[in-house]
């Protein structure tokens, strides 16, 4: 339980094309169902503030960010976010389903990005107090299928992130699953290939150690 209420924190995370709004959306969906009241939210994003920086940050003007502003950008989205919308959420009692959360800063930026987790981390302890979730579904998939999913999706549109190299693109999804491995309380890898319907499954049943 989070410590500031009975609401129940989870983040969704994984590589682009992983499955996680769709799956955001219907886990939001059985949880009502069983009467628990959920806030959908995402990052970059979430509040007025924070959607403003989340243009900022995938379609940047000029040059585009150095490493360390894109960090601070993100943390400050990641402020603004938990400030106006999570905390109070929790709060309330209501369940928060996050499509991602601090855990992508560490992945993309962190580790994929060289700025190094320490220095991520330490910053999500200056914007957010550090909180973190109650759980982080980590969704995997094979890179082909979720090539496909967003090329049938997006065609050949990326934004700024989205469209670094696929050695870019290991990079985080090596650190996700390295996460996972090293905190198997608060993450649980979720296998996120084949029909949506059975990830929901794979997911529901994830969720059973918070209930
Ligand atoms: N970023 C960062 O660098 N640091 C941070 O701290 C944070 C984010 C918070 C956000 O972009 C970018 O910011 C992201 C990381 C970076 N860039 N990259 N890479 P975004 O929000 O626009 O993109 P995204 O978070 O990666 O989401 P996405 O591309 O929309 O993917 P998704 O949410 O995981 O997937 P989806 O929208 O649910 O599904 C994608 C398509 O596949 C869609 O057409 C679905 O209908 C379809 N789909 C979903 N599931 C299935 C299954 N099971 N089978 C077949 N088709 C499916």
């Amino acid at each position: 339980m989070d410590a500031m209420g009975l609401g129940r924190f989870i983040a969704i995370e994984g590589g682009e094309g992983a499955g996680k709004s769709t799956q955001a959306r219907l886990l939001a969906e059985a949880l009502s169902l069983r009467g628990i009241a959920c806030k959908v939210t995402r990052e970059p994003g979430g509040t007025p503030g924070a959607e403003a920086i989340r243009s900022l940050l995938l379609d940047p003007p000029g040059e585009g960010w150095e490493p360390e502003s894109e960090a601070l950008l993100f943390a400050a989205a990641r402020a603004d976010h938990v400030a106006r919308l999570i905390r109070p959420a929790l709060a309330r009692g209501d369940w928060v389903i996050c499509d991602r959360f601090v855990d992508s800063s560490r992945a993309y930026q962190g580790a994929a990005g060289a700025l190094g987790d320490e220095a991520v981390v330490a910053l999500h302890a200056i914007g957010s107090s550090g909180l973190l979730p109650d759980l982080t579904l980590v969704l995997s998939v094979s890179p082909e299928g979720a090539a496909r999913r967003l090329a049938a999706r997006d065609g050949s549109h990326a934004d700024a992130i989205g469209g670094r190299p696929a050695e870019y693109h290991a990079q985080v999804d090596a650190a996700f699953r390295a996460f996972a491995a090293a905190d198997p309380e608060r993450f649980a890898l979720v296998d996120g290939d084949g029909p949506v319907e059975a990830v929901h499954a794979r997911i529901m049943a994830a969720l059973e150690r918070l209930c």
